[in-house]
């Protein structure tokens, strides 16, 4: 329960400073290094800008685009503390893709690293409020204004329920929808997930890859942190190899990546000292057994496997410790509660897979789209997962619920077929959907991306369907096989089946 007047900021921050923090490290990256009290400061330097100089005014929204730098942080967290509205979007996206989203979230004013102007300025609709930042040389841009302004900004006072945040999710089918989030959400999603199944610390160091514009990077490399007075390592443009050597350099204790980056990460892992290492978070994607194995092995360590979603937020599923059981997500992280409904939209037992819906303290509300009615039904979010809960209460993923295979009669998980591919030592990453097919309906096709050493041939394609055979029930397994360099991601590392599926009908 959180109090009718919130201000996240004021709760993240200005207390923490108050309460004496402020000579504790908030922000580590390459080269910089910023104490409570220096984020506090520069954040209310640029709530001042915001509102003083742009003449922005409550409500308004402000596009922020830049890599994970202590700037991008504190412009997030300034837009939030001024009473407006954060729209934020990642670094890779084109201008065009730019252009739907100052569309769709109607736009007052953008603040974008300078090293992402030339695609910005190429954008359609942007507003006539924009400013630029991280460029030293620049005497017109935001560090410059901020040098002008007084250091204290007092919090506005927002209502727990003023929206602060409009986070965009192309999603795996690449139409983008805005997901709005209130101020009290923020600080519920400190208190959920980091509380009761990280365990997180004041002396933890939080390090990882996904961008603060995704949810999963906001929450994992800002938010928590700060929520228990701990430190982030920020860092732009990671390598399996570059991450492994800042846990190294910066003794993080909690990673967050997805599990493509771990099954990068194992065989390599030996090399670093990564000792400090206590906790490693994967979501974003189901993390596949060979993967957990793989990191275990390598360092001792269970992950943390968590199911999330830019609808509600952060993580709502998950276990850690001696509470994980490999194959299983996990269980409804405390505050949220979770229950698989069958065709019906009634609820199912343990054994049976339906959609996966979840209730909790946040929740989807799109900005202004038909789809919010498919998503909340009945107060439950149906988050387009299949899953199975056994009789233990664990919830286990099958496949994203238009991922289901249905050939001769059988229902396929897609998931199932990579999981079992993934194990050949030949195999880097794959992606396996449903081809339409005149004598079984769909067939199961896998894409290959294999590891360096080995070369695509009919041979290996005929070796990858015998040891999926040998694995899983034979009529799963892939009747055709396709080697290709990478797969389709989104911008947050998701594989893009919808692509892979649209790729075989030309
Ligand atoms: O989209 C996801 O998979 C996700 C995972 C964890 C936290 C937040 C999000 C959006």
């Amino acid at each position: 329960r959180y109090p009718a007047r919130l201000n996240c900021v004021a709760e993240l921050l200005d207390r923490a400073v108050a309460a004496g923090a402020g000579e504790r490290i908030a922000i580590r990256s390459a080269g910089e290094q910023w104490t409570y009290a220096r984020l506090l400061e520069q954040v209310d330097r640029i709530a001042h800008v915001l509102r003083g100089q742009l003449g922005l005014e409550t409500g308004n929204r402000v596009l922020l685009r830049g890599a994970n730098t202590p700037m991008m942080a504190a412009a997030i967290l300034a837009v939030f503390k001024a009473g407006l509205v954060a729209v934020p979007t990642m670094p890779l996206l084109r201008a065009r893709e730019l252009g739907v989203i100052l569309a769709k979230a109607r736009v007052n004013a953008v603040l974008c690293a300078a090293s992402l102007r030339e695609e910005m300025e190429a954008a359609p609709g942007v507003p006539q409020r924009v400013l630029y930042f991280g460029d030293p040389a620049a005497t017109t841009g935001l560090e410059a204004r901020m040098a002008r302004q007084p250091a204290s900004y007092a919090p506005v006072d927002t209502a727990a329920d003023d929206v602060c945040l409009i986070s965009f999710t192309s999603g795996t089918t690449g139409v983008p929808k805005g997901t709005m989030h209130f101020q009290r959400d923020i600080l519920a999603i400190c208190d959920c997930f980091p509380r009761s199944v990280l365990g997180s610390r004041p002396d933890d160091v939080f390090i990882g890859t996904p961008p603060l514009a995704f949810t999963f990077g906001l929450g994992g490399l800002l938010l928590f942190p700060l929520r228990v007075g701990a430190s982030a390592v920020l860092l732009e443009k990671l390598t399996p190899e570059t991450l492994l050597a800042a846990i190294q350099q910066y003794r993080a204790t909690i990673s967050f990546t997805a599990p493509t980056f771990y099954r990068q990460m194992a065989p390599l892992a030996a090399r670093y000292d990564i000792a400090s290492l206590r906790q490693s978070v994967s979501a974003g994607e189901a993390l596949p057994l060979a993967t957990r194995d793989a990191w275990r092995q390598a360092t001792g360590l269970e992950m943390i496997d968590g199911i999330g979603a830019t609808e509600l937020l952060h993580i709502f599923i998950s276990a850690a410790g001696a509470q994980v059981r490999p194959g299983a997500t996990g269980k409804p992280v405390p505050g949220y509660r979770a229950c698989i409904l069958g065709p019906d939209g009634k609820p199912v037992g343990p054994g049976v897979i339906g959609r996966l819906a979840v209730q909790g303290p946040t929740g989807c509300r799109y900005l202004d789209d038909e789809r919010q009615r498919e998503y909340v039904v009945d107060g439950w979010n149906l988050t387009g997962d299949a899953y199975e809960m056994d009789e233990e209460g664990y919830f286990h993923y099958r496949s994203r619920t238009d991922d289901m295979i249905i050939s001769a009669g059988y229902n396929i998980a897609g998931p199932e077929v990579e999981e079992a591919l993934l194990r050949h030592p030949a195999v880097a990453e794959c992606g396996v959907v449903g081809r339409a097919d005149d004598e079984r309906g769909q067939i199961v096709e896998a894409h290959v991306v294999l590891k360096p050493g080995h070369a695509a041939c009919d041979a290996l394609a005929a070796e990858l369907q015998e040891f999926v055979k040998q694995q899983i029930a034979p009529y799963k397994y892939p009747r055709a096989v396709r080697f290709r360099a990478a797969l389709p991601r989104t911008e947050t590392g998701k594989l893009q089946r919808f692509k892979l599926r649209a790729e075989g009908e030309h």
